[in-house]
This record gives structure tokens, C-alpha cells and sequence, in this order.
């Protein structure tokens, strides 16, 4: 099995935390910006050349949630990240679509709009990120009131999509000092050995981050 990846890439890393909770093993095809070859390789398998793009007895799966379903279906490991039960599973595939939507394309926003040229910068885009980002810190703050993971006591899929997302939008968009409850459950995230690990694997790479990644972390 193999996937296709960067270390510094959120919707990587949220794959990369479902991986190492199970323990699940596979090959990293690293996609540096500057691998013409590996890019082409990508691009071959999935033509959005987006990633995280998984390979496995020829087949292609892509999108990062789907990713983490299949590897439940076909690798399950000792962590059941998605409920057997289709009811008990609505709401951390509630959760999922809440962070990717709602904190992870809002994050993607600011930090691609940075890197833009002054001229091309899309200043209400930015400004619509930054209400969306709030209204969401907001929603998560009361809703993490009292609750350990994104979808009660058990570590899920939607953790493996809070992880990164709160990583970034935090520093792109600070949560703390006014959203305790999110900033504690991102602490707790940054805790937990898997997402650490992506964490860790990622370091060298944060030069890259266009807005200046903090110290802290
Ligand atoms: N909906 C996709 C989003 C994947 C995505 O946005 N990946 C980013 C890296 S975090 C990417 O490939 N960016 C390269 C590009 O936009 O060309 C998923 O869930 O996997």
C-alpha cells in the first residue's frame, strides 16, 4: 500500500494519524514541490493532482475521509475510527464534514491567499474566512463544553480531521485566549502520539508556512 504524501500537508497528516493509530503498514511517496517525476506520478492517478492519493492492490482512493474508510474496510486495526453502526457513525461523519468545510477550507483560504502577489489578493475572501473561521470556533467552543473528543469519548475520524485543521487555523487564525475549549481539545490532539508524530515528521518543513509558523507547538 502506498500513499502518496507531503509531511507538511494537513489533509495528509490526517491520514497519516489514522495509519499510525492502527499501525498500519505502507509506503510514503513522498510529492515534494520540486519532484517533477513524483508530481506526474500523481497526476497520473488522480488528474486533480490533489493529496493525499492512496494506492493499494491497484486500486486509487483518494479524498482523505474516504481514505480512512477504506483503510477501516479493508486494514482494520485494533482503533475503529468510524462506528460499525450507521447511526452511531452520523455524527463523527458530521464532525469530519464540519472541519474539513468549516475550519480546514477557510484555513487553506488565508494561507493561499498569502502567498498570492499583492495585486491578486482577494480581500473579501479573506474577510468571509476569517467570519466563517470565527463562527466556527464559536459553534466548537460550545459544543466541546464537557467532551474529550470531536464525537464524545472516542477517538475518531473526526479527530484525525480536527487535528490538522485546528493546527493551522490556529496559526493563521489564533483560537486562544477567547476559545478555551477549542484551544484545550487542540492541545489535547497535539498530545495524542499519532498526530504528534505527524507533528514531528512535519518540522523541517515550516519554513513553508507563508503567514511565519510560531515557536510554539
Ligand atoms: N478534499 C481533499 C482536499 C485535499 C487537498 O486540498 N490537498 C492539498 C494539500 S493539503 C493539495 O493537494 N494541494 C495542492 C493543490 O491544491 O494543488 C481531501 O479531502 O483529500
Amino acid at each position: 500500500m502506498k500513499l502518496f504524501a507531503h509531511p507538511f500537508s494537513s489533509y495528509c497528516q490526517k491520514v497519516l494519524i489514522a495509519l499510525y493509530e492502527n499501525v498500519t503498514p505502507f509506503e510514503f511517496r513522498m510529492l515534494a514541490p520540486d519532484d517533477a517525476q513524483a508530481a506526474a506520478e500523481l497526476a497520473a492517478l488522480w488528474p486533480l493532482a490533489r493529496m493525499p492519493v492512496l494506492v493499494d492492490a491497484g486500486r486509487t482512493v483518494v479524498e482523505a475521509t474516504i481514505i480512512i474508510e477504506y483503510l477501516q474496510l479493508n486494514h482494520p486495526g485494533p482503533m475503529q475510527l468510524v462506528p460499525e453502526d450507521r447511526g452511531a457513525a452520523l455524527p463523527v461523519r458530521m464532525m469530519d464534514r464540519f472541519f474539513d468545510n468549516y475550519v480546514m477550507t477557510p484555513m487553506q483560504k488565508l494561507v493561499l491567499d498569502s502567498i498570492r502577489t499583492p495585486e491578486q489578493r482577494d480581500h473579501q475572501g479573506v474577510t468571509e474566512a476569517r467570519q466563517l473561521l470565527d463562527t466556527s470556533y464559536r459553534w466548537l467552543d460550545d459544543t466541546m463544553k464537557g467532551r474529550e473528543w470531536a464525537a464524545g469519548d472516542a477517538f475518531t475520524l473526526a479527530d484525525c480531521a480536527a487535528a490538522p485543521a485546528l493546527f493551522y487555523a490556529d496559526w493563521a487564525h489564533a483560537i486562544a485566549p477567547v476559545f478555551a475549549n477549542v484551544d484545550a481539545y487542540r492541545r489535547r490532539l497535539l498530545a495524542r502520539p499519532s498526530f504528534a508524530r505527524a507533528v514531528d515528521e512535519a518540522r523541517p518543513y515550516r519554513g513553508n508556512f507563508p503567514l511565519g509558523a510560531p515557536d510554539r507547538d
